[in-house]
């Protein structure tokens, strides 16, 4: 699937839409989600065009990945659900159909701040 410069996210990124910002860096913005799961429900997502994690594995630089990677972490100990400096969260991207993914711009969830659950309805 193309990347589509109308999702949601895109329009967050371009600053068209507010969002409730974590963080920022070259590489991510955090947010939080607009319709959290838990007590803590954020959003990391990358600042270039991916439409999902295989996109972005797939087409993304080294830099990039690195970006995400080392920004997920770095969300978690500012909201303190690390498993360093809390009692540690749930990272969750959905991708595509079977996924549930329903914004079409990579993101991940990060889902805390009190038991996240099961992990998947059966
Ligand atoms: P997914 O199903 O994995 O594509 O999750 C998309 C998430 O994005 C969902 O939990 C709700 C959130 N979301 C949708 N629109 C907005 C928005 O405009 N602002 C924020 N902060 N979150 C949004």
């Amino acid at each position: 699937m193309s990347y589509d410069d109308n999702n949601i996210f895109a329009k967050i990124l371009r600053g068209e839409i507010p969002c409730d910002k974590i963080y920022e860096d070259k590489y991510v913005l955090s947010f939080y989600d607009v319709n959290p799961q838990k007590k803590i429900h954020a959003l990391i997502i990358p600042k270039g065009k991916y439409v999902d994690l295989d996109d972005f594995n797939e087409n993304a630089s080294k830099e990039e990945i690195y970006g995400l990677m080392k920004g997920i972490s770095l969300v978690s100990n500012r909201l303190n659900i690390s498993s360093k400096n809390g009692k540690g969260y749930r990272a969750i991207s959905n991708i595509s159909e079977n996924g549930g993914q329903e914004v079409l711009h990579l993101h991940f969830h990060l889902i805390g701040g009190e038991k996240v659950g099961k992990m998947v309805e059966k």
